[in-house]
């Protein structure tokens, strides 16, 4: 134990705040790294391509991945600079195998060397079907295209990469959450949303309807996409409504909402109906921009909730953002761990004392507090938590990083 620590560790002590309590908890919690950060959203089918479906990845710093050897090589040393143990958020697109199957035709083979790195590198593991960069996908529209052959294929994809996802749920002895987002919506003001959204509807009942035990749906909201500006079939309130009545995780992209909306501030709202609740933790500027999450207010404001409102049990933590001007992996090591800053800020907060002010409408109080913890040493307890998991911080991080970025600039 470092003297900044125990130095550090008798100061929350004096607000009643017990660090050791704190770093246990966040060691607990595991985030789901997003394996489409390392190669831009391009995936390993055999075919190239943007990503479209209007998200975008955008830059050509080097060094993407290009295999799923690559990815995997980029996903170790990203972990070995994370602390704690977490998972890898698979998207159907990245298949490891020499056949080419079309996304009606994906099956758990085209995904086992995954799931036995997984395995070996005591990584958790999640999944999504692909609804996009895809010839069948190209009007936007998937799971309610009008056309009723369009609609099966993807309802095939969908059944397919649950029947993927439990199965890669059994293998790791946890449930893998399969999270469905289409980018399904309209460049110019629809006549018939009802008749859209309806569609979407029967084709989610028609993918779900099998029972499928050791994985759980998720269904993703969006407020619009590039070409995609009128109408966003998967609404808000569409897929509220609908993960409530079926029992779904809701998956909550923070780039997903009017910019001046408080994500965090749904948690607790959402969560009175839901029993699970799926994050996808991004930093939009100015649209949904997918930007590395930095360790800002908007972060900091969702850790909070999701510790102060017990919901750290009941939420995966899955991150969303790209970036391509940047290194890949730093972008992951930094976007990760300040996800975990954030919930171990939060959970060296003072949160009875807070909460109690509140409650006695002592307002003061809480702006005294919530103000003066922003002076606290958390920062040395961040170290001590990495120096206990053996991971680098500060100078020696970048160091790291930077040798990393260097070493495949060639690629
Ligand atoms: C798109 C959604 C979705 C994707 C990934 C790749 O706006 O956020 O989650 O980013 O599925
Ligand atoms: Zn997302």
């Amino acid at each position: 134990m470092s003297a900044l620590y125990d130095t550090a560790r008798q100061t929350f002590a004096d607000w009643g705040v017990d660090t050791e309590a704190a770093m246990a908890r966040l060691a607990e919690v595991s985030i789901s790294m997003h394996c489409w950060q390392g190669d831009d959203v391009v995936g390993f089918e055999a075919k190239t391509g943007a990503s479209g479906g209007g998200i975008q990845a955008t830059g050509n710093h080097p060094g993407r991945a290009r295999t799923p050897a690559e990815l995997r090589a980029d996903l170790e040393f990203a972990y070995a600079q994370i602390p704690g143990s977490h998972r890898l958020n698979l998207h159907a697109m990245y298949m490891d195998t020499d056949a080419t199957p079309d996304r009606d035709e994906i099956e758990v083979a085209h995904f086992a060397p995954w799931i036995d790195w997984a395995t070996d590198q005591n990584l958790g593991l999640d999944f999504n079907p692909t609804f996009f960069a895809h010839a069948k996908a190209d009007d936007n529209l998937t799971l309610s295209h009008p056309d009723q052959g369009i609609r099966d294929f993807w309802i095939e994809h969908g059944k397919r990469s649950r029947e993927i996802a439990s199965a890669m749920g059994a293998a790791q002895g946890n449930a893998c959450v399969n999270n469905i987002w289409v980018p399904d919506g309209y460049k110019d003001i629809p006549v018939d949303r009802m008749a859209a959204r309806s569609r979407l509807e029967a084709s989610l009942d028609a993918m779900l309807v099998d029972a499928q035990p050791h994985m759980r749906d998720a269904v993703e909201s969006k407020l619009f996409g590039i070409g995609v500006e009128a109408c966003t079939v998967g609404s808000h309130e569409f897929y509220l409504g609908y993960a409530i009545r079926n029992k779904t995780l809701l998956c909550l992209d923070m780039g997903h909402f009017h910019p001046t909306e408080n994500v965090a501030d749904k948690l607790s709202a959402v969560a009175l109906s839901l029993d699970e609740i799926l994050l996808h933790v991004s930093r939009p500027m100015r649209w949904d921009s997918d930007h590395v999450i930095l360790l800002n207010d908007d972060i900091f404001a969702m850790a909070q909730e999701l510790v102060f409102a017990d919901l750290l049990d009941r939420t995966r933590i899955g991150l969303d953002f790209f970036d391509a001007t940047i290194s890949r992996t730093a972008a992951w090591v930094i976007g990760t761990r300040n996800m975990q800053k954030a919930l171990l800020r939060a959970l060296l907060m003072p949160r009875e004392e807070l909460q109690t002010a509140e409650a006695a409408l002592d307002y003061t109080k809480r702006l005294i507090l919530t103000e003066e913890v922003k002076d606290l040493p958390a920062s040395a307890i961040w170290q001590e938590f990495c120096d206990r998991h053996s991971v680098p911080t500060g100078l020696a991080l970048s160091s790291a990083l930077g040798d990393y970025d260097a070493s495949v600039s060639g690629r």
